[in-house]
């Protein structure tokens, strides 16, 4: 009697880890677009844990475990997509510009964004000094925002519902964009922290919206670029929106402590009438 083979359909469904790593690390392209960031955000994680060492006030080290929380993330995150965790090939639907086409799709990426840009935008809003409503908000948003993306990337029945996710993540992406530019400008010009919210702001808002335009542009979308390319566009726009942003705004904090620690008052803690 003959053995079966251990997993007979494997190779006909689903290509396994050990593929998707192995063709990861075959396009270089790709390849060296996670790995400049694994560098880069170990660097990061060293330099900001110094730069951290000092404070001594509480909402200056919350903004400092938020900054120090993106780097951190994001180092996981690459290392996941290098290993092929995080990576799978996809059939692309009818109507798709690579329709029938297997296509590697970083789908990781989404998923951890929900976890690294809550805390940009955490950081944020403590410097800006909001509330907690508006903290909520952005935050819940903005979680949705990836989570729609995400299943805009992972959907490979139909096209439309693809376009579909993505309307629907641009939707509430319109909301912490409408929060950035409407609601916290006037709160940072009270809390006396304008200038380096507006600097940060700007920088986020004009790199935040690079991420839906290479979605729609890349493989995902309308396939103009490649898998490499892009991978790399969101790289490059990861080492400015992330380091780059989490380096400015430490890089203030510390210079400024006394001013963050006298901002906003209604995120902080219990008045005697909560009990
Ligand atoms: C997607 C596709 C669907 C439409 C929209 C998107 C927006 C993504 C953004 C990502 C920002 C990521 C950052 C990561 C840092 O760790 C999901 C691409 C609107 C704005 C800053």
């Amino acid at each position: 009697m003959t053995a079966e083979p251990a997993t007979p359909f494997a190779p006909i469904l689903q290509a396994t880890q050990p593929e998707v790593a192995e063709q990861i690390a075959n396009n270089f392209l790709l390849s060296s677009s996670l790995w400049v960031n694994v560098a880069l955000a170990g660097a990061s994680i060293l330099l900001f844990v110094q730069m951290g060492r000092k404070l001594q006030t509480e909402r200056a080290k919350l903004i400092w475990v938020a900054a120090l929380l993106v780097p951190l993330v994001s180092i996981s995150s690459y290392l996941a997509l290098i290993s092929g965790l995080t990576v799978s090939l996809q059939t692309m639907p009818a109507g798709h510009a690579l329709a029938g086409q297997e296509v590697l799709s970083p789908w990781g990426r989404y998923l951890t964004w929900t976890l690294s840009t809550p805390m940009i935008l955490i950081a944020l809003g403590l410097l800006a000094g909001t509330d907690r409503t508006k903290l909520f908000t952005v935050v819940t948003m903005d979680v949705a925002m990836c989570v729609t993306g995400l299943a805009a990337a992972l959907v490979t029945s139909s096209v439309l519902l693809r376009w579909a996710f993505f309307g629907v993540s641009c939707a509430f992406f319109v909301v912490v964009l409408y929060v950035l530019l409407a609601e916290w400008p006037a709160e940072a010009q009270a809390a006396g922290t304008a200038d380096i919210f507006g600097t940060l702001r700007t920088l986020t808002v004009v790199l935040w919206l690079g991420y839906p335009i290479l979605w729609a542009l890349g493989a995902e979308g309308i396939a103009v670029l490649g898998v490499g390319l892009t991978s790399w566009g969101y790289s490059a726009l990861d080492i400015v929106a992330k380091y780059v942003f989490a380096f400015l705004l430490l890089n203030w904090v510390a210079d400024n402590e006394g001013v963050v620690s006298e901002t906003g008052s209604s995120l902080s803690g219990a008045t005697p009438a909560d009990d």
